[in-house]
């Protein structure tokens, strides 16, 4: 919009303060906001009467409410959870919460259900759905197209604005991350009563589907959302909100990557209060110190950060147990080393050894005394306090700007040692993505090597066979050509000579762009770079390296990445210092 081109261009000409300035004041985010509500889930539809469910080899004819909760395990029957222990454990308890009363008289036990017929014909309507034709196809798009044109904006301000997640996800079974105990419960329908909307008084406001109504509609201009429910599995609260592109995501991104700026400018004064710290004659500052330390050394997350009412037994820095890390003391000279081994957010192993200074170790070692491996390792600390004494250090501080500040000048470092100017385009990017594999490792961002990696890498190796034959065709033509124009000496066979040695050009300069492609996929196999990208590498470094270098930013973000980056792709030119 106007507005929002206007604020980018005076940014662009580095009046950073203006943006800042332009917000309202007393945390209030927008004076207008109208918005159609959020898009449901389709409603059940019940299954034609010859797909059967069975009970102990007998057909059975379910419930409406029943069989809904039925096709939702019936979906999942490939899949391994089924056979978990707890997964059936709590299906099976929530489903007889929705059998009539004769239903639950009847099946008593999951192991005589028989779900069969059900899988089988969803499988079937799943074919059929990939086997539609294409005019099928085009009506189907043709309707998420007019949804999204209705409930897919909103007017916040004076700027119309995308909407990230307008439709309700629909009923199913909860999965969670990891061996997460409440998987297999029922993930409750969300129905009008369940909303809150949040607009502006003056708006028209959005309309309840009929015969219903919602459960409040509220006027708070000092949250972003838009619609907001509580889902049943872990009580916590869901919103719609904009789009990252959004002025108001763009400013608070923005915001982020300023106070890792702010950050490097005293980090050396933290750094070195903390190591005065490890001297302290209070066990609580000492331990604090050593906690500071592993948060900025090493990246960890400070703890607790768990969803609410999650019980997978994950830590952070600050709930490191005995048990977590190993020590191992100086010998022959070498390093004093830590070994960390615990599970992390989203059950993700962190597993690393470190050399770490004297003084850091001799603390560990006071800090286990006398503890068993179940205990604390940091006693006297946890995440409010540490968050508390951040806040002191510095205004905004918390234990992610330290992995915002690392991630985001270890990749503009890397940049600039990686990349050469005599490297041709598809070699940069190798650099670039190198550089971004840097940090990804150091946010421990690991993935499983995808299943279709190796399948994927064999389509590459036969282009690159297939490559090199032609070059060698090419190259023998070249020679012969040459053969014959050393013969003929005259203006046609020197013409075919040129062209021929362009085509052995032109083909070896695609063969290398494949071989870099192959490179740059095997050293990606575990590493996800994704994560470290979207939300801690300063979108202004890769945007102002990108203008230095000439590289298309269509080379190193997708479209949904440049939506989100907007603000930085705008702003930054090739100058741009983190
Ligand atoms: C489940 O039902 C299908 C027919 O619908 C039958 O072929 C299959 O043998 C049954 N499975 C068990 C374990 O009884
Ligand atoms: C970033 O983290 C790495 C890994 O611990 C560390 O070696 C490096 O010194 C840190 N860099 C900065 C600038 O903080
Ligand atoms: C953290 O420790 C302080 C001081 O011991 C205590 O007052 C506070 O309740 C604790 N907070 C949490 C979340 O455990
Ligand atoms: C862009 O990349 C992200 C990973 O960062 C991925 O989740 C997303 O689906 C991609 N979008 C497009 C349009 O390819
Ligand atoms: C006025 C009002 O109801 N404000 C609430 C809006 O929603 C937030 C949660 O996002 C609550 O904290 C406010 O109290």
């Amino acid at each position: 919009s106007f507005l929002w081109c206007l604020c980018t261009y005076f940014l662009a000409f580095n009046f950073p303060l203006l943006w800042e300035e332009e917000r309202y004041t007393d945390g209030v985010k927008w004076k207008f906001l109208e918005h159609k509500g959020p898009v449901f889930a389709p409603p059940y539809e019940p299954l034609p009467s010859r797909v059967k469910f069975y009970y102990d080899g007998k057909p059975m004819k379910l419930s409406p409410e029943a069989e809904e909760v039925a096709t939702f395990f019936a979906k999942m029957l490939d899949h391994e959870y089924t056979t978990k222990d707890i997964f059936r454990k709590n299906f099976f308890k929530d489903w007889r919460k929705e059998m009539t009363a004769e239903e639950k008289a009847t099946i008593t036990d999951l192991k005589k259900c028989n779900f069969t017929e059900m899988s089988e014909y969803f499988k079937a309507q799943s074919e059929a759905r990939k086997a539609m034709s294409k005019e099928e196809k085009q009506k189907i798009k043709e309707e998420n197209e007019r949804i999204l044109q209705k409930y897919g904006f909103c007017i916040m301000d004076n700027h119309k604005e995308r909407i990230a997640n307008f439709r309700i996800e629909p009923p199913g079974l909860f999965r969670g991350r990891g061996d997460h105990p409440k998987m297999g419960m029922l993930k409750r329908r969300i129905r009008p009563q369940d909303i809150i909307i949040n607009c502006s008084k003056d708006s028209k406001y959005p309309e309840p589907p009929p015969g219903t109504k919602w459960k409040e509609v509220r006027h708070d201009n000092k949250v972003t959302w838009l619609v907001s429910w509580t889902e049943n599995i872990q009580g916590s609260i869901k919103y719609i909100m904009l789009n990252p592109s959004s002025r108001i995501k763009g400013e608070k991104d923005w915001q982020k990557y300023e106070t890792a700026r702010r950050l490097k400018k005293c980090v050396d004064r933290i750094r070195a209060q903390y190591r005065e710290d490890w001297k302290s004659k209070e066990m609580r500052v000492r331990q604090r110190a050593v906690a500071l330390y592993f948060i900025d050394k090493l990246a960890l997350r400070a703890g607790n950060e768990k969803e609410e009412g999650e019980t997978a037994d994950t830590v952070g820095c600050c709930s490191l147990r005995v048990e977590h890390i190993n020590l191992y003391p100086e010998n022959e000279g070498q390093e004093f080393v830590v070994e960390f081994d615990f599970l992390g957010k989203d059950s993700i192993r962190y597993y690393n050894k470190v050399p770490v200074e004297k003084r850091v170790f001799k603390n560990l070692q006071l800090f286990m005394e006398n503890k068993e491996p179940d205990d604390d390792l940091f006693d006297r600390l946890n995440t409010s306090i540490l968050n508390k004494h951040l806040q002191e250090l510095m205004d905004g501080l918390t234990a992610k700007v330290f992995r915002t500040y690392n991630a985001s000048i270890t990749l503009q470092q890397q940049l600039k040692e990686l990349t050469t100017a005599d490297e041709n385009i598809p070699a940069k990017i190798l650099s670039y993505n190198r550089a971004n594999r840097a940090v990804a490792i150091l946010c421990n961002h690991q993935r499983a090597p995808p299943k279709t990696f190796e399948k994927s890498m064999q389509n590459l190796q036969a282009k690159i066979d297939a490559k090199k034959d032609q070059l060698s065709d090419a190259k023998r033509e070249l020679k012969s050509a040459k053969a014959d124009a050393k013969v003929r000496k005259d203006e046609k066979t020197k013409k075919a000579v040129e062209t021929k040695r362009k085509a052995v050009q032109r083909i070896e300069e695609q063969l290398m762009k494949l071989e870099v492609q192959a490179t740059d996929r095997e050293e990606n196999k575990q590493i996800a770079l994704g994560t470290s990208k979207l939300n801690y590498l300063d979108p202004r470094i890769s945007v102002a390296w990108c203008k230095k270098w000439g590289i298309p930013i269509e080379k190193i973000y997708n479209k949904t990445q440049r939506e989100k980056f907007a603000w930085a792709i705008d702003m930054a030119d090739e100058d741009y210092e983190f």
